[in-house]
């Protein structure tokens, strides 16, 4: 079934849009913003806010409705079919299920120095709520921090006989991500133990797909929980006990 953004009435088509054009606020400003909208194919466009964030830049708050329409059963891609759990029910699968503890070994590798996203995963505190992967009983996590090179990481896994290896790749410029992430697959597989290992990663500009495409088992967006990633690795942990 079509669907339209939801503004007021269902399938209305009103969207709120905030962008900036690099011209002066000046008095004919609001028409800018409004014409352009238009020339997109937007109407009853109602420019809310206009603001100048530096002398050459206009900042554009607007309403305006569309007639575009799209059926999300016609979009198609290798998304995560991961069933989420709550922290009890996963610790409890892992014992019923898998029959051991997990052991988990994760980084931030070669240059990414950000450490955030990682720890927002495995840091007994957690992140948005939800306790990170050090503190469930039957998950042993050890964060080995950032800038970790790929063969240290290897080496630590193989040492902890680690079930996965959850990888953060947050830095994304020149495709900085694309050449370690590929550099970490093609030392598991020199060594032969790609196998052996479920591996994870994760950063704002990760997706399942993309994970998938570099020889991941599978990868994780922004605004990821602890829960999501316990959830996949317990699931796919039993999946790989009994195949
Ligand atoms: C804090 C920060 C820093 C701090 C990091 C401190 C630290 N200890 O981590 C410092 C100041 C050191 C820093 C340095 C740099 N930074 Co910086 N930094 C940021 C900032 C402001 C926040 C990142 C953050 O902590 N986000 C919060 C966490 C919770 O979110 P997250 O990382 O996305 O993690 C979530 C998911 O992505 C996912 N996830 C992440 N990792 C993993 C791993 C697994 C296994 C899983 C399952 C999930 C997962 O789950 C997390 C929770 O939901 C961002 C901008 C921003 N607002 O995002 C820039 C940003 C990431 N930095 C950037 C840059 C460019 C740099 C520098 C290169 C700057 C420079 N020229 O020196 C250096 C990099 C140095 C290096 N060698 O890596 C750019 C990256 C741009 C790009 N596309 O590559 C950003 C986007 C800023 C920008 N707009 O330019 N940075």
């Amino acid at each position: 079934m079509e669907v339209k953004p939801y503004g007021d009435t269902r399938d209305d088509g009103v969207m709120q849009l905030s962008f900036t054009l690099p011209i002066p606020n000046s008095p004919k400003a609001t028409d800018v913003g409004k014409q352009y909208l238009e020339k997109m194919g937007f109407h009853d466009v109602a420019v809310a806010e206009v603001r100048a964030i530096d002398p050459g830049f206009t900042f554009y708050v607007a309403y305006a409705r569309t007639d575009v329409s799209i059926d999300p059963d016609q979009v198609k891609g290798d998304y995560l079919d991961v069933e989420e759990m709550d922290y009890y029910a996963i610790n409890t699968f892992i014992r019923d299920d898998v029959g051991h503890k997990l052991v988990v070994v994760g980084a931030a590798i070669e240059s990414d120095a950000h450490t955030v996203g990682i720890d927002a995963i495995l840091n007994m505190k957690g992140f948005a709520g939800n306790y990170g992967l050090e503190r469930y009983p039957e998950i042993d996590a050890y964060n080995l921090g950032s800038q970790i090179p790929c063969e240290q990481l290897l080496k630590t896994a193989l040492e902890k006989q680690a079930d996965a290896i959850l990888v953060s790749q947050i830095v994304t410029q020149k495709n900085i991500h694309v050449q370690n992430l590929t550099k970490l697959i093609e030392l598991l597989e020199a060594e032969g133990v790609r196998e052996r290992f479920i591996i994870v990663v994760g950063g704002p500009r990760i997706n399942n797909a993309f994970a998938k495409e570099l020889g991941y088992d599978a990868g994780f967006g922004p605004r990821t929980t602890p829960v999501q990633v316990a959830s996949f690795l317990a699931q796919e942990a039993a999946r790989r006990q009994n195949p």
